[in-house]
């Protein structure tokens, strides 16, 4: 990039913000924005997180409004940024907030300013649905547990005592009666492990596909133990994670087009992330959208919008294939040969691997060569509705003369039947040879770190207090002993078969692909009696609510913990108010955090209410089933901070970690920890008081990453964890673990290949979620504040509203053989037909037809796990029509409650 363009860097932050929340507003709100009543607040039963009204004078900043303490919320709600967020506290209420002036924004150190989300965390821990206290449902004996009336019956509050004394009989019976099969834990994306029913002997849990989709093997973003056998690892797929992409300087200064491939960073990564995009826009670059809807990033980066149905991505990536061939053969420089000879293997007949067993691969399969069908743009056209032209243009977009990043979400992994799109993506960034150089990468752009690439510049210390349950006896016989949760346990549920595992005893068993440990599918059977839950709320974001619900009601004993009202808790018989992350003190960085800077979270207020923290709650657990917490926990709380503190570094220029935080023995003493003073670059008090340490970054300093640059330089020196060591665009394991596993049979080649979806009867629109403004999956969205700001649509294209008589801003019924919702139609030119878009974000809500009336997407949902697992959250069967039996109350209006009557 030349220095003229770089003089643009320094666009101001309105302009995207603005431009951003304007393209937002027209795309999901349009017309029926006006439907929700203005009015809602937080009722004055809640602890305030508002500045009262008429404290602003003109829109300035007075002083008085910083009379009180701010206290920082770092926000690390699931969207992928890690924005500062501070809270002004006054007599033990919230006042105010605001988001990051901690210093100038500029590109070498921006600001990390949050979306109205974090300026929500406040009234998302401490609002009116936050649980006060220990609740039973009123109904509810161990004699008769009436599950039937989960969900409808009332609550009555009950003491800490009482509520820990059943939950550990209820326990204990359990264990003693069924054994650890019978004990079902979170929908669990993360992996939660808990101390007290490892001790006890162990728990039935999930995994799932239900974030990355058919991309697996990005979960290295949540910390897990990396994927030797998974599939993806097998490709040597660029992955998440340290480094498969490039540096946010890469990012903005070189590549000559972006490809923003199923993903919306406008939406959903509207921090660092969506503004480092809008950079490189500034300095010139061309972006392509492909997907469904012409969404807010499309509209903000001025992108070319290439349009196909959902679920269709495999028919589409397989003609741009198709397309690069024929017009590399007719014009020269469209493939990078070098590139897939050198770094590939299995592309054509030159480059495919000695041990082959098949002498098949992708350039013959486009070519028609083995079943007698070229993937022309016109055979993809029929499948996925893209015009033809389209993928034609999408092909020469990508050659190899382009300097393109070609950035994916998981949107298009979210589909029943998208086993080959990480395989056939990777194929085309590698067919462009985009990948190793400047301008040019290919995987995902954000999620994690703020859309940067390279290794983590700052880390903090190990707590050092993971649990040690070696001390206790399990309850059930020692031979039934067994821990889902352990890698090798060898038996987990996929998590779109849960609530039928739990309703009809039986699922069927592959392991688990998050560490390679899949093994070949068998039929197993399971006798759920007890559900306990952590912040769980698959009734939401799991599949087949209407079945999660009959799931709820079919047990004998349903606990959830959490801080806040979530569906999951309205059918449980016991609920335990825990603390959330705003009322400890802690250090951030890496998973939801940023490589370029670290965070300080700072116990915000203590309401007086008699909500415990999680560690409380299962030490209380622990002492009632006869078992010495003292020796399951291994430090104190002060402790674990205290390591995390001390142990926090920074990287150097040489790439060396440094202490990063100065301790004094005050500050070891007010942790009540042990420790050593120690010197590094920011008193612990600055950092609290600035509640983040970044650094000023420029354009070639030591931190620039370039992903798979080393491979690239030298591929024998430096080779992949595939076993050629090579992107493998035929992959024997890939193929081997797929028929291995396949939930319907479906069967897979080493090269990807074409399958057909199965489509419901009667059901002719195909339904996605895209992420949305208003809540990061499932957190903020009981949010009164945001409910306001953002409704809920159901997006149609025009001709399809026409066609049925729908306006927008009319309500409309959305059915599937699985549930029915209601929503208010946003009709729409900038969504393909015969699809409909459904902002992921509602809470189930039903009427006493059995109407969602919150529209939630997942009581839509199907819970048919296709191929390697994968739930279809973007490729649902529906059909919609106009509603007028009733009015439509916007959900502004309500919120999800647990509480007892007074
Ligand atoms: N219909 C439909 N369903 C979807 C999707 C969709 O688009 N449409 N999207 C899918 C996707 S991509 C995702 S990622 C899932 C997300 O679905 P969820 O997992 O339900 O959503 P989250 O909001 O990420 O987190 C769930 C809870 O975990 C809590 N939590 C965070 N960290 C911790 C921790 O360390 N310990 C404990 N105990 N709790 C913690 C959070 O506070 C939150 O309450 O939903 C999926 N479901
Ligand atoms: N505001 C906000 N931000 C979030 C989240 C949130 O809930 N709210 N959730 C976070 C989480 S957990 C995740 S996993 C990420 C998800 O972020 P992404 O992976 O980007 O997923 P989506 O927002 O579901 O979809 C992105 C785009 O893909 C398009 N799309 C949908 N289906 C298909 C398809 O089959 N093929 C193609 N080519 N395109 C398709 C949609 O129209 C949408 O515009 O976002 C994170 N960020
Ligand atoms: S939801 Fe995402 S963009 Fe919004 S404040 Fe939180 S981390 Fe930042
Ligand atoms: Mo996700």
């Amino acid at each position: 990039m030349t220095d003229s363009m770089s003089n643009k860097t320094t666009m101001d932050r309105r302009s995207f913000v603005t431009a951003g929340a304007a393209v937002a507003t027209a795309l999901a709100t349009a017309g029926a924005l006006s439907g929700c009543a203005p009015k809602a607040k937080q009722e004055a039963e809640g602890i305030g997180a508002f500045a009262p009204e008429g404290t602003f004078e003109g829109g300035k900043t007075m002083t008085t409004l910083n009379d009180g303490e701010w206290k920082n919320v770092p926000c690390f709600h699931g969207c992928g940024n890690a924005c500062v967020n501070k809270a002004l506290v006054k007599d033990g209420v919230v006042v105010r907030t605001k988001t990051d002036d901690t210093h100038e924004d500029t590109l070498g150190r921006p600001q990390f300013r949050g979306c109205l989300r974090g300026r929500c965390m406040t009234e998302l821990e401490f609002g009116a649905d936050r649980l006060k206290y220990p609740m039973k449902r009123k109904s509810w004996s161990p004699e008769n547990p009436h599950g039937e009336l989960r969900g409808t019956d009332e609550w009555e509050r009950i003491s800490w005592d009482e509520a820990l004394d059943i939950v550990a009989d209820q326990l204990r019976a359990v264990y003693t009666t069924y054994g650890p099969r019978a004990v079902y834990k979170d929908w669990d994306l993360y992996h939660q492990r808990s101390p007290v029913l490892d001790a006890c002997g162990g728990f039935l849990t999930t995994w799932d596909t239900a974030s990355f989709g058919s991309y697996l093997s990005d979960v290295s973003q949540l910390g897990m133990p990396f994927l030797d056998d998974c599939a993806s690892r097998d490709l040597g797929l660029p992955f998440l994670g340290e480094g498969s992409v490039n540096d946010r300087f890469d990012l903005v200064e070189n590549p000559d087009l972006i490809v923003l491939y199923a993903q919306n960073p406008a939406w959903s990564a509207n921090g660092l992330a969506g503004w480092l995009f809008w950079q490189a826009k500034q300095r010139g670059a061309e972006f392509i959208c492909v997907g469904p809807e012409k969404n807010a990033s499309a509209n903000l980066y001025d992108a070319k919008w290439i349009r196909l149905l959902p679920g269709t991505d495999t028919a589409f990536l397989l003609a741009v294939v198709y397309e690069m061939v024929r017009l590399d053969a007719e014009q020269g420089d469209v493939i990078d040969w070098d590139f897939l000879h050198t770094y590939c293997v299995g592309f054509d007949d030159e480059s495919m691997p000695a041990e082959a067993k098949l002498q098949e691969n992708l350039l013959g399969y486009v070519r028609g060569d083995y079943d007698g069908i070229p993937k022309t743009p016109e055979w993809a056209s029929a499948v996925c509705a893209t015009p033809p032209e389209d993928i034609t243009y999408f092909a020469n977009a990508v050659k190899k003369t382009t300097n393109a990043i070609l950035s994916h979400g998981y949107a298009a992994g979210r589909c029943s039947g998208a086993e080959e799109v990480p395989q056939l993506f990777l194929t085309v960034g590698c067919l462009g040879g985009h990948i190793g150089k400047p301008g040019n990468a290919c995987g995902v752009y954000y999620c994690d770190r703020s859309g940067v690439g390279g290794t983590m510049i700052f880390k903090a210390g190990d707590p050092g207090d993971a649990w040690d349950v070696s001390s206790c006896e399990p309850l059930c016989a020692p031979e039934k002993s067994f821990v889902s949760g352990s890698w090798d346990a060898g038996d987990y549920v996929n998590g779109n078969q849960i609530f039928d595992a739990v309703v009809e005893g039986g699922y069927q068993n592959v392991g688990i692909c998050w560490n390679g440990s899949w093994k070949p599918i068998e039929q197993a059977t399971c006798d759920i009696h007890f559900i306990e839950g952590k912040n769980d709320s698959s009734l939401r974001s799991a599949p087949n609510t209407v079945k999660g619900i009959e799931a709820y009601r079919s047990v004998d004993f349903v606990v959830m913990r959490d801080y806040m009202a979530k569906a999951n808790c309205c059918y449980a018989d016991v609920v335990l108010p825990t603390t959330g992350r705003l009322q400890e003190d802690d250090v951030m960085v890496g998973g939801q955090g940023d490589r370029e800077a670290i965070q300080y979270f700072t116990n915000v207020l203590d309401p007086e209410d008699e909500a415990k923290s999680n560690r409380w709650v299962d030490e209380q657990l622990l002492e009632r089933l006869g078992y010495d917490p003292s020796k399951v926990y291994p430090v104190s709380s002060g402790q674990a901070l205290y390591n995390k503190v001390a142990g926090a570094a920074m990287m150097n220029d040489k790439k060396e970690y440094e202490t990063l935080i100065t301790l004094t023995q005050e500050d070891i003493d007010e942790m009540g920890a042990q420790g050593k003073p120690q010197e590094g670059k920011i008193t612990l008090a600055e950092l609290k008081e600035q509640g983040i340490y970044s650094i000023e970054r420029h354009s070639g300093d030591a931190f620039c990453h370039i992903g798979y640059e080393e491979f690239i330089k030298d591929p024998e020196k430096n080779p992949l964890s595939s076993s050629s060591g090579k992107f493998e665009l035929y992959c024997q394991e890939k193929a081997d673990a797929y028929n291995m596993i396949s939930f319907d049979g479906e069967q897979f080649k080493p090269y990807p290949t074409y399958h057909d979806i199965a489509r419901i009867e009667g059901y002719d629109f195909v339904c996605f979620s895209p992420h949305y403004l208003r809540t990061a999956c499932t957190d903020f969205g009981n949010v009164a504040t945001l409910r306001e700001a953002w409704i809920l649509p159901l997006t149609i294209n025009s001709n399809d509203a026409a066609a049925r008589g729908i306006a927008d801003g009319d309500t409309v019924l959305v059915s599937s053989p699985y549930g029915k919702i209601l929503r208010k139609a946003t009709v729409s030119g900038q969504i393909i037909e015969g699809a409909v878009g459904l902002p992921n974000g509602g809470w189930p809500k039903f009427d006493d037809e059995g109407i969602d009336r919150g529209g939630c997407a997942s009581t839509l949902m199907g819970a048919k796990p296709t191929g390697m697992g994968i739930s279809g959250h973007n490729n649902i069967w529906v059909t919609f029509e106009k509603w007028t039996a009733s009015e439509l109350e916007p959900d502004c209006d309500w919120q999800l409650r647990v509480e007892a009557k007074a």
